[in-house]
């Protein structure tokens, strides 16, 4: 018997009961959707018709919905349990949902239905639906990424289940406040969730602190025990992931942190009451807040307490449900998989050897054998600030049992090192899972490697960059580990459900729905490409898109979008080497044009840009305010009205792209060759029929390959020429060569945008200025304004712009998830796909 038993198995032994759990199946038509909302608004929520609350309704369609996923869930989870079948978990400190009602009645396909019973009910779903929080558990492109897997995996019956966390706070609000961020709290659960299911039978508990026992029993043989330790609860909350269309129902499951009740008894016995209450906030704040940073790891105490809390809770979890139906761990490698989103979960590797030997007995071969069997990493970032290191002292301080797991699987690790290099001693050095130093520092990304059998980058030029740079040597050591997983985007949400007039005009061309879960069929467009009602619709759809935009425009940025203009847009995280500052000297440019009345054959613009600043991020939040000041300067000359119009969108979001990207002209993928990864935001504006101007970056490349080099506006040097231009770089020769260029800056250096603020944009002329630009903005300047008048000429060319636009959404196919995940499975999951019982 395992030392270890958890208490909830004595509530499984009894028989379940069957007159407890048979019900009929619930009505999908209006009259049953119309009747239970009643229920659920009059006798659950207790309002009546005075009730002003818009969020009533809203949680009484959500309830009622809830209802139709959970009869689905059951039978997916039944399906999975009686197949034995194998499973993947995707462990992420990200998951960015976004909003779930209108997700959910696309995927269930009750759009009309509700629609229809609301009329009926004399209620305005758009309000209602509005109201509804984005889960905002996520930075940006790898909390969406998440999102998107779990959705394509839902609907290709994979069975996958998520592993998060529940953030009392989300991604924070960002408020605009005379050109500055400011960031306000996100409490996105203030008003109740109802796609949330609590399950506290499933709580685990999580330890922390302390110091390690060694003790030999009487069979000769050495256990480790982790004692003293200050534990915390975590208590699982689910929410339901609907397929498309098939009823397929998986689980995000997502841990709130809580006290133990005896955590504090001591305190509590010499009379503290309220003090020994008071310690149960320390254990709470572990899932309060997701930590705003997206490229550069701060070392907090804090972020690695989440890391472990999230690891050693789903592994437990796993673990669990695995012994009520195995004996023992020799089959579970062949039956689990744990994919790793970036290194932020890695720390699993060392709590599963952890529990394998502590608590199951295992030896460390065994364990190791197991866990490296199991363990899949995804690489999400090159840039060097992002890699993530936890000290020496504050690992043993906070994890003491873990650390020595890690040392031992360094230990060994070192040792094939040696034999692969005899005599090498600097590699042994660098590839060290322990860098050395006066804080020795634990790196986090080699020990995912090491404790992975396999390891992905997420577009071909970033893994080759992985292999060629970054992870060289351990891509010497296992190239076999090493394997590319180009990113996508879900086309349910980014295609189907925020399009839905080109979601009709598709579904009517190519003759059914069915594209919707088979992207490639698309191309049964092409057909059409030159067929004048298809292209006359195509635009008038676009063009009903651009009005919706600006009317989002006008309410968030009290600006006037004119819809015939050149929709131009740049939304993402504000960081440097995405370079929203080459974006807005280009618009500076464009002003001067406008002000030396160079504007023969002018397109008229509207830029617009969006995107959150890491709080402590203060280059990325003075871009912002450049780029505000800049806006206010040009939209109140009137010189420039009419042809040139700038934006600054606060807080952006899910929720806003789904609007901003069917919006969009021309989509902005600028970042520095070799630093972005490989971009999602790229994907959706391609499906939404959008051209992209951009570098040979990320998954750029692959989009332009797709599309034809005829359909895309590309600029800029090469991730080659980068590295090997920074020698020579220049920039104030290139400044003093181009007179568009010094005309830019000079514009800058006039204090023109600041004038009420001098000095404010220094940081950002010197930046510029620098030879050692880490991301050489003007570099790519001059090549950058001649694609964007290549651009300009193009948009008048009506006719060949429709042409460009068909083709990008007709090419995108590639960049479904559903065809991402398919290749994760057939690599790295293996998994069977296998369908759920359908309610009749
Ligand atoms: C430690 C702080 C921290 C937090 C998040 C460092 C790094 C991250 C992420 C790796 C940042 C991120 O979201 N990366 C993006 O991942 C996307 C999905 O693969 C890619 O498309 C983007 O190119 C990449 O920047």
């Amino acid at each position: 018997m395992y030392k270890y038993c958890n208490s909830f198995k004595l509530m499984v032994k009894s028989k379940p009961v069957d007159e407890l759990t048979i019900v009929p199946p619930l009505g999908m038509d209006v009259e049953s959707l119309s009747n239970c909302f009643r229920y659920y608004y009059n006798h659950t929520l207790g309002r009546s018709k005075d009730c002003k609350a818009i969020h009533y309704p809203y949680k009484a369609l959500g309830y009622t919905l809830r209802d139709r996923l959970m009869e689905r869930w059951k039978e997916t989870r039944s399906a999975y349990e009686e197949t034995d079948c194998k499973r993947t978990y995707y462990l992420s400190l990200e998951f960015l949902m976004g909003r779930a009602l209108s997700n959910c009645m696309l995927n269930l396909d009750l759009n009309e239905t509700v629609q229809k019973s609301f009329y009926q009910l004399g209620l305005d779903l758009e309000e209602i639906a509005e109201c509804e929080q984005d889960a905002g558990l996520g930075n940006g492109g790898l909390g969406r990424l998440a999102a998107c897997f779990l959705d394509s995996c839902a609907t290709l019956q994979l069975p996958v289940k998520g592993y998060g966390l529940r953030y009392e706070y989300g991604m924070f609000k960002q408020r605009i406040e005379q050109g500055h961020q400011v960031e306000e709290t996100d409490h996105w659960l203030l008003n109740g969730n109802p796609w949330e299911l609590e399950r506290p039978e499933y709580t685990q508990r999580i330890k922390f602190g302390g110091y390690t026992e060694y003790h030999t029993n009487n069979k000769g043989k050495m256990t480790v025990y982790w004692n003293g330790t200050r534990d915390v609860l975590a208590i699982p909350y689910d929410i339901p992931i609907p397929g498309f269309k098939n009823g397929t129902v998986n689980t995000l499951r997502l841990w709130k942190a809580a006290a133990t009740d005896e955590f504090d008894l001591d305190e509590f016995n010499s009379g503290s009451y309220t003090e020994a209450v008071e310690e149960k906030n320390s254990a709470e704040h572990i899932t309060m807040v997701l930590y705003p940073n997206d490229s550069s790891e701060n070392g907090k105490e804090l972020r690695l307490r989440q890391q472990y809390f999230l690891a050693s809770a789903s592994l437990q979890d796993v673990i669990r449900e695995w012994l009520m139906h195995h004996d023992d761990f020799s089959e579970f490698a062949q039956k689990n998989c744990f994919q790793l989103n970036d290194t932020h979960p890695t720390v699993s590797i060392a709590e599963f050897m952890r529990l394998l030997i502590d608590d199951y007995e295992h030896t460390w071969d065994e364990a190791w054998s197991i866990t490296s069997k199991c363990m899949a990493y995804t690489n999400h970032t090159l840039l060097p600030e992002a890699l993530e290191k936890w000290s020496v002292p504050l690992f043993k301080c906070l994890l003491p049992r873990l650390l020595e797991i890690i040392y031992e699987i360094n230990s060994r690790f070192l040792k094939q090192v040696a034999m692969h290099w005899p005599g090498d001693a600097a590699r042994i050095r660098q590839m060290s899972i322990i860098e050395e130093g006066p804080v020795p520092q634990v790196r986090m990304a080699y020990l995912a490697i090491v404790g992975s059998f396999s390891v992905n980058g997420v577009a071909a030029l970033h893994t080759e960059l992985l292999e060629k740079g970054l992870f060289n040597n351990f891509y010497q050591l296992w190239p076999e580990k090493f394997n590319n997983k180009t990113n996508g985007v879900t086309p349910r949400r980014w295609l189907a459900g925020c399009n839905p007039e080109l979601r009709q005009l598709i579904t009517k061309h190519i003759g059914s729905e069915k594209w919707i879960k088979d992207l490639s069929q698309l191309s049964k467009l092409e057909k059409h490409l030159n067929k004048k009602d298809f292209r006359n619709q195509w635009k008038k759809i676009k063009l009903s898109n651009k009005a919706k935009l600006a009317l989002l425009v006008k309410a968030e940025c009290d600006v006037n979008f004119n819809t015939d203009a050149l929709f131009d847009v740049q939304v993402k995280r504000i960081h440097e080497y995405k370079r929203q500052l080459l974006n807005i000297l280009h618009v500076i440019h464009l002003y001067n044009r406008i002000k030396a009345g160079d504007t023969k054959n002018w397109t008229n613009r509207c830029v617009l840009i969006g995107g959150k600043a890491a709080p402590g991020y203060a280059m990325a939040k003075l871009t912002i305010k450049l780029i505000s000041n800049v806006a206010e300067i040009i939209n109140n000359d009137p010189q420039a009205d009419g042809l040139l119009k700038v934006a600054f969108f606060p807080n952006y979001n899910v929720s806003a792209m789904e609007v901003i990207c069917p919006g969009t002209d021309l989509s902005e993928q600028i970042s520095t060759a070799g630093k972005e990864a490989s971009g999602t935001g790229n994907m959706k504006f391609m499906m939404n029929g959008a051209l992209t101007i951009g570098t040979l970056d990320g998954a750029n490349i692959e989009i332009r390959e797709e599309v034809g080099d005829d359909n895309f506006f590309l600029f800029g040097l090469t991730a080659e020429e980068v590295e090997n231009s920074r020698n020579q770089y220049n920039p104030v020769n290139i400044i003093n060569n181009d007179k568009d260029i010094d005309a830019v800056i000079k514009m800058l250096e006039s204090g023109y945008f600041n004038q009420c603020e001098p000095q404010l944009f220094d940081p950002i002329l010197h930046s510029i200025k620098n030879p050692y630009d880490m991301w050489m903005t003007l570099a790519d300047f001059r090549s950058y304004i001649d694609a964007q008048e290549e651009v300009s000429m193009a948009y008048q060319d009506t006719k060949r712009w429709t042409t460009m636009s068909i083709m990008n959404t007709l090419s995108s196919s590639k960049f479904s998830t559903d065809r991402t995940m398919e290749e994760y499975n057939q690599d790295i999951w293996k998994l069977d796909k296998v369908a759920a019982h359908q309610i009749k």
